[in-house]
């Protein structure tokens, strides 16, 4: 094996991570005689880094003596929720470290790098991970979350039969796939309408879990919100983002802010949060808002083989959006027998 092979399988290490929000996913192989000497992940939030856990996968830490760590993401330098890994790697005699990606975080960006070369430790650093951790990395970049909008509509553009009326257009495949998109982000964002006439939970069903990301609602005025609603049934956090000061007492997880919400208030907000993805899922004037205000990073629609003509309300977006917006990376999965298609902002 050679080093392109131990960056593909610190990869596939890296991606083995669950619940690692708001932390990037790491992989880690520690490699000495061109024999692998141990493997480890990043596996939940808050726990032991990558490196750590390959490092304490050895009988002792100074077999790693002379040895080369392969790595996904610089090493942290840093005291947080877990002492620096840097400090472990020179302890145990490393040689080497080849990382995949220098970290956009910038209590550690370069850092690591810098303490390695300080204690002799040989670094080589590559770039070559461009679309993993893509929110995490989009978030220290950018400074905002990422922004991916989500719908689905007929072969002619119609996303509702009936006015006020919800319309189920896709089936079962799509729905998962729908339910995994959900799971992918830390935050989902809907509007007024939507939470009224949808009655959403807005939970990720998957493989028998139910959890939810971060639930925000834009609505304008607090005080008509019904506690009857499907959404206060789950017991994960909902933010009400309303125009009115609220009366009554929600419950703990209930949090409101009160502003005229703008959708660049509104990603203000979020990274205020430390919120690196968001999916807005609807209705089709809130996600028109966000293209109008250049906001939108992605979408992903999906495609019902059905025409509605005239017994449907008008295409997706309407005359509610007067912008042109050219994306890139065009892609069409068949979710039988609905089609995905997703796509990217252009920012040339
Ligand atoms: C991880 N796992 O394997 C690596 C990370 O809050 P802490 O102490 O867990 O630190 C989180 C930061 O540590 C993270 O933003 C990144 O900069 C760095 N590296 N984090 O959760 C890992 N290697
Ligand atoms: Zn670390």
């Amino acid at each position: 094996m050679d080093s392109k092979d131990y960056m593909k399988l610190v990869l596939d290490a890296a991606s083995k991570g669950h619940s690692t929000w708001t932390n990037p996913k790491v992989g880690a192989v520690i490699v000495k005689n061109n024999q692998i000497l141990a493997i480890g992940h990043h596996e939940k939030f808050g726990e032991n880094h990558a490196e750590i856990n390959a490092l304490s996968k050895l009988s002792k830490l100074t077999d790693a003596k002379g040895a080369t760590l392969y790595v996904t993401l610089e090493p942290c330098s840093h005291f947080g929720k877990t002492p620096p890994c840097v400090e472990k790697i020179v302890q145990a005699g490393i040689k080497k470290v080849v990382i995949g990606q220098i970290d956009p975080n910038p209590i550690v960006s370069g850092f690591g790098v810098d303490y390695l070369k300080e204690h002799n430790v040989n670094v080589e650093i590559n770039d070559i991970y461009p679309k993993f951790n893509r929110s995490y990395n989009f978030f220290y970049k950018n400074n905002r979350p990422l922004i991916t909008i989500k719908y689905a509509m007929t072969l002619d553009g119609k996303i509702n039969h009936i006015r006020n009326n919800r319309s189920i257009l896709t089936e079962s495949a799509a729905y998962m796939d729908s339910q995994k998109l959900r799971s992918q982000n830390q935050a989902i964002l809907i509007g007024e309408n939507t939470f009224k006439i949808d009655d959403p939970e807005l939970t990720v069903r998957l493989n028998n879990m139910k959890f939810s990301p971060i639930r925000l609602i834009l609505i304008k005025d607090i005080n008509q919100v019904d506690l009857s609603e499907k959404i206060f049934k789950v017991n994960s956090e909902i933010w009400f983002l309303s125009k009115t000061k609220p009366k009554k007492d929600f419950s703990k997880n209930v949090s409101i802010f009160v502003d005229d919400w703008t959708p660049n208030k509104i990603l203000k907000l979020l990274t205020e949060h430390s919120i690196q993805s968001l999916l807005i899922e609807g209705g089709s004037s809130l996600q028109a808002n966000f293209i109008s205000s250049n906001l939108v990073d992605n979408f992903v629609v999906y495609i019902a083989p059905k025409i509605f003509g005239g017994q449907g309300l008008p295409a997706i977006f309407g005359e509610e959006l007067s912008k042109i917006m050219n994306l890139k990376n065009l892609q069409v999965k068949n979710l039988k027998p609905d089609l995905k298609i997703t796509a990217e902002r252009d920012t040339n």
